[in-house]
Order: C-alpha cells, then sequence, then structure tokens
C-alpha cells in the first residue's frame, strides 16, 4: 500500500514537473505575444487598419461613381479632356487632333466664350474640321449622348459641330450657326440604339462652305442622357 501510494506520488510528481513547464511556456508564449502587441501595436493594427480602409474606401468611391452618381462613366470619369481649350501644348490642345494639312489654320484663341482660351479655325479652307475623342464605359446601350460647344462665327451656316461612333462608323451633325457674330451654345444629340453598345465617340468641331472670317470654339461638353 505504502508503495503504491509512493508510486503514486511519484508519479503524480512526474505528471507535476512535466506539466509545471509547459504552463510555464505556454504562459510565455502567451505573455510576449501581449508585449509584442503592446510594443507594436502602433504599427500592427495601423497597418491592418490602413490595408482595410484603402481597400474599402477605393472600392465604396468606385461603386458610388458606377451605380449611385453617374452609371456611365466618360473618359474614366473626366469628360471631354481640355473641352475648355485651357490647355495647349507646343502651340496644339492637349487631346485635340486634325488633319495635317490644317496646321496652319488651327490656332489658339483668346476670343473665349468661358476661361483664357478657345480654339480657332481660321479661314482658308472650304471644309475644316479638329476632332477630340470620349471613350464611355457602362450600360450605354439604348442612352441619348448629347455633344454641346459654344461657338461664335461671323458667316452664317458655316460652323457646325458632329459626333460619330467610331465603331458603328454611324455620325450626327448639328444644325448651323447662324453666323452673327454671337456666342451661341450649339448642340447635338446621338441616338444608340437598345443593342448598340458602342464605346469609342468622335466630336468634332467644323466649318464648312469657306467662311471668310475665323470660327471659335470653346466649353466642349458630352452628357449622357436616358
Ligand atoms: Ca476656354
Amino acid at each position: 500500500m505504502a508503495i503504491t501510494l509512493s508510486k503514486v506520488i511519484t508519479i503524480r510528481s512526474a505528471v507535476l514537473v512535466l506539466l509545471i513547464p509547459i504552463c510555464s511556456f505556454a504562459g510565455k508564449a502567451a505573455h510576449p505575444t501581449n508585449g509584442d502587441v503592446n510594443g507594436g501595436s502602433s504599427v500592427t493594427p495601423a497597418v491592418e487598419r490602413d490595408e482595410s480602409m484603402t481597400s474599402v474606401t477605393a472600392g465604396s468611391r468606385s461603386e458610388q461613381q458606377r451605380t449611385e452618381f453617374n452609371p456611365i462613366m466618360i473618359n474614366d470619369g473626366d469628360g471631354v479632356r481640355n473641352g475648355g481649350f485651357e490647355q495647349w501644348l507646343a502651340g496644339k490642345p492637349l487631346f485635340w487632333n486634325w488633319l495635317e494639312r490644317y496646321d496652319a489654320f488651327v490656332a489658339k484663341s483668346e476670343e473665349a466664350s468661358e476661361g483664357r482660351f478657345a480654339v480657332t479655325l481660321n479661314p482658308g479652307y472650304d471644309y475644316l474640321f479638329v476632332f477630340s475623342r470620349v471613350e464611355l464605359f457602362g450600360p450605354v446601350a439604348g442612352k441619348t449622348l448629347v455633344l454641346s460647344v459654344w461657338a461664335k462665327s461671323s458667316d452664317p451656316k458655316t460652323a457646325y459641330i458632329a459626333i460619330g461612333s467610331e465603331g458603328e462608323e454611324k455620325a450626327v451633325f448639328s444644325g448651323q450657326h447662324p453666323g452673327d457674330g454671337q456666342w451661341h451654345r450649339m448642340e447635338v444629340t446621338y441616338k444608340l440604339a437598345k443593342d448598340d453598345v458602342s464605346r469609342s465617340f468622335r466630336l468634332e468641331l467644323k466649318y464648312g462652305h469657306t467662311p471668310k472670317r475665323p470660327c471659335y470654339y470653346d466649353n466642349v461638353r458630352v452628357e449622357v442622357r436616358e
């Protein structure tokens, strides 16, 4: 009996001896973790917070733009780039192009309807145009695009504007400026069919019928309507 008790005590002691380091290790392992958290609390949680906030913010902002404020994005939300002709580089308006042979007839003008500058198409051709592009993102089918431009001309029925789908090779033209020497808001609409998923559109500012005086254009905008 005594032997048995002794054995039991020995076994219990052995178990305790074994358990003490385990508990000690477990306690030690838990403590440094807390210590690390305390010591680096400004780093670790901050990193986690930053990452989550960045992804949440970016996600919610793009969701808002796409689903709440503007279901169709034009040029990634920029609208018509340099539509006010305020940005010029080496004598050319950024984001606008024309045929090389028109180089001497396209100029920067301080005759602006808004801001400091506009673009001028000087006389010299019977027909001349400059163009820019807009890329649309979103459910465009069935929508109506409205291109509007301030234009000023002193020669009746010369200045006009156009919008066309680059994929469909289809374009619509505005009426012509009255040529009274005043600024007028010109507008032209492009209706997309229910199955039309065109994404890229070309905007043109033009004159025809050989004007004798310059035509001015400013403040180009594109809107999407239902
Ligand atoms: Ca302007």
